[in-house]
């Protein structure tokens, strides 16, 4: 069979020139580390519950999951809720994407959090395209920490395709800001200060890109630059930004609040495959925080569209350029507070860096890699690393379709010269996993009970589907000593991070507050045309705008019928006075293509040109009530009087 991933393999071993695959694989040996099974959390872990003759990740018909995960969508531009161990989808959040269950992206409310935060520019391009961009490509979901745990406030995701990050209220599971960020291209590996509290976003401009990009380079490298922006996540402002040689892939930050490091696969600065991947190192970029905070201050920086913008590249003080293997990709730090590991991706390596040894390379200039305590040759294809809390990392080898198992602490010992093995276990997964994450382990509570490998192929793993086939993700139990395969999930593209948080740390509302700052603008619009938005059931007419309101109670919208002109430009508010948990509204306006939800307690508007005369209903798509089919009215277009 002769697959695209197949000739990736291919190329790959003539690639790293002689080390074969088998050599790599030597000394794979099924050691057994020492799983102490420190769990943080209540509830049953996968070995337990095969104890107990129950399959490990079953959560029987009625029983809720221990874990919330968050899938990114990728290109689909959503974050999925996934409850975990079973991988049933419990909801999508529309963030990027254009929804049509919901109206996201349609609805006055969301337009307005899409459109915002908006450079000038971008608006101006997108005026004569609807208004919004109707893509994103959404890869890493992150949640806001304090005192290095998951503080249940918000999650961010950045948009790699339209340069963008959103913020995600976890109470009601939607995005309330979305700031697009100028000066950079293409926001890729985002993550966030976890120490003490969330402060910052850190956010990759992948591509590199003429500054400014006015059209007048093409093929000068250097007047391209990559640009690392910091927003503040309470304010969602961008507070600084930092100029990098080469570009920048994947980052964390450690423990204390210290430190940011991004892998960056293009030092090159090519702009053709054969360009990006000519030398044989490429480097890790380590951002020092406090020192860029303080340039800030002193004022060392250019104010470019408003952001002070400082330079880091090579020799400055803000930042330190440790070289590795050509190519790296992902960038892990343990919840140990100590380690973090730059995944090789075309090198069969990952080199662990110690955050403790990083300030004599900005204080004493050091010799960079004097950081770097290990090195262990994993597989081919090292892309991202999860932990469990007890000394052990799990990488994921995209080549060898293969999730590798070793320890941390025998690693620093082999690097030393000690002839020890790392490598406790190699898994097969199905097939070539990119991300991979483990129940809490991007926080100091890690607690090492499941993991999810994020497969970008299925192949012959499900029914076939045709031409495009579903990814595949796959549990993995690794409570016990050995890594088990419990569950295959195929999902639509493409996870390609994800978050596993204990349900402890959320609480959703299930009724929104009639106060919500969501519907700001209507709740103004009410007030200033003199109507009460909860109960009141109005149409206004100011000039050719016409405004309608109503108010929706299973299983009826107040008003059953209203009369708008061809041109009107009609905005039509409901308010769902239901405040039961669940009962959730639409409302669909036939042949206009407009919809939307009305959750409990909401307000949720849309304005339209109503220039298609005629009688048109309106219907709640959601299915409420034994009288749902019911719920509609009329709104009646009369035509230009000619
Ligand atoms: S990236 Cu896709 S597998 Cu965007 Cu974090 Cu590595
Ligand atoms: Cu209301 Cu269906």
């Amino acid at each position: 069979m002769s697959t695209k991933d197949d000739s990736l393999k291919v190329s790959r071993r003539g690639m790293i020139g002689g080390a074969g695959k088998a050599a790599l694989l030597a000394g794979a040996g099924a050691a057994t580390g020492g799983a102490a099974g420190l769990a943080v959390f209540g509830g049953m872990g996968g070995q337990a519950l095969a104890a107990q003759g129950k399959a490990r990740n079953e959560v029987a018909p009625g029983e809720l999951d221990e874990y919330y995960g968050f899938w990114s969508g990728g290109h689909s531009g959503e974050i999925r809720i996934m409850g975990i161990p079973s991988m049933r989808e419990l909801m999508r959040i529309p963030v990027f994407n254009r929804c049509s269950a919901t109206g996201w992206g349609q609805t006055n409310e969301s337009r307005k959090i899409l459109t915002q935060d908006l450079t000038p520019e971008t608006r101006k391009f997108l005026e004569k395209r609807g208004g919004v961009y109707l893509n994103g490509d959404a890869h890493h979901p992150r949640m806001t920490y304090t005192e290095g745990t998951y503080d249940g406030r918000y999650i961010l995701i950045q948009d790699k395709a339209n340069t963008r990050l959103a913020r995600i209220r976890c109470d009601i599971m939607r995005a309330d800001r979305i700031i697009e960020i100028p000066n950079a291209h293409d926001i890729h590996g985002m993550r966030l200060q976890k120490y003490p509290r969330t402060g910052y976003a850190f956010c990759n401009g992948e591509h590199e890109a003429p500054l400014p990009n006015d059209g007048k380079v093409l093929d000068n490298p250097s007047k391209y630059v990559s640009i690392f922006s910091a927003v503040d996540v309470d304010t969602m402002k961008v507070a600084w930004q930092v100029i990098v040689d080469g570009n920048l892939d994947n980052n964390d930050t450690d423990y204390q609040g210290r430190y940011v490091f991004s892998t960056c696969y293009n030092s090159e600065m090519g702009m053709n495959l054969a360009e990006m991947t000519a030398k044989e190192q490429d480097w890790v970029v380590i951002f020092n925080i406090k020192r860029i905070e303080e340039g800030v201050k002193k004022g060392d920086f250019k104010e470019i569209n408003g952001i002070p913008v400082l330079d880091g590249r090579h020799g400055s003080p803000y930042t330190a350029y440790v070289p590795v293997s050509n190519s790296p990709h992902g960038c892990n730090a343990a919840p140990d507070g100590r380690h973090v590991c730059i995944n090789g991706k075309l090198s069969p390596t990952v080199s662990v860096i110690d955050v403790e040894l990083v300030a004599p390379i900005f204080e004493k200039g050091a010799d960079p890699r004097s950081c770097i305590v290990a090195e262990p040759q994993l597989g081919l294809g090292p892309l991202h690393t999860a932990y469990d809390g007890r000394g052990n990392a799990y990488t994921t080898l995209f080549l060898d379709s293969q999730i590798v198992k070793w320890d941390i602490e025998k690693a620093k010992r082999a690097f030393k010269g000690e002839k020890v093995d790392p490598i406790i276990q190699k898994l097969d997964v199905h097939y070539q996993p990119g991300h991979n994450h483990t129940t809490m382990g991007e926080t100091k509570e890690a607690d090492g009970k499941w993991l999810i490998s994020l497969n970008k192929f299925s192949k012959d793993r499900f029914l076939n589907t045709g031409p495009l086939k579903p990814e595949c993700d796959q549990l993995i139990d690794i409570s016990g000593d050995e890594m088990k395969i419990v569950h295959d999930g195929p999902t639509f593209a493409e996870p390609h991070d994800a978050l596993l948080v204990h349900r402890s740390k959320l609480n959703p509302k299930s009724v929104y507050d009639r106060a919500d700052p969501m519907w700001e603008d209507a709740r103004k619009q009410a007030e200033a045309d003199g109507v009460d938005l909860d109960w009141g059931e109005n149409v206004i007419r100011d000039g050719n705008k016409v405004r309608v309101y109503m108010h929706s109670v299973a299983p009826k919208f107040s008003l059953e019928k209203f009369e708008v002109e061809e041109g009107d430009e009609v905005t039509i508010y409901i308010t769902n006075m239901d405040d039961v948990e669940d009962l959730t509204h639409g409302f669909t306006l036939s042949n206009y293509g407009i919809a939307m939800e009305i959750a409990p307690q909401a307000t949720a508007s849309v304005t339209f040109t109503a220039d298609r005369p005629g009688v048109h209903w309106y219907y709640c798509q959601w299915f409420c009530h034994a009288l749902h089919m019911e719920m509609r009215g009329r709104m009646l277009v009369k035509p230009k009087s000619v």
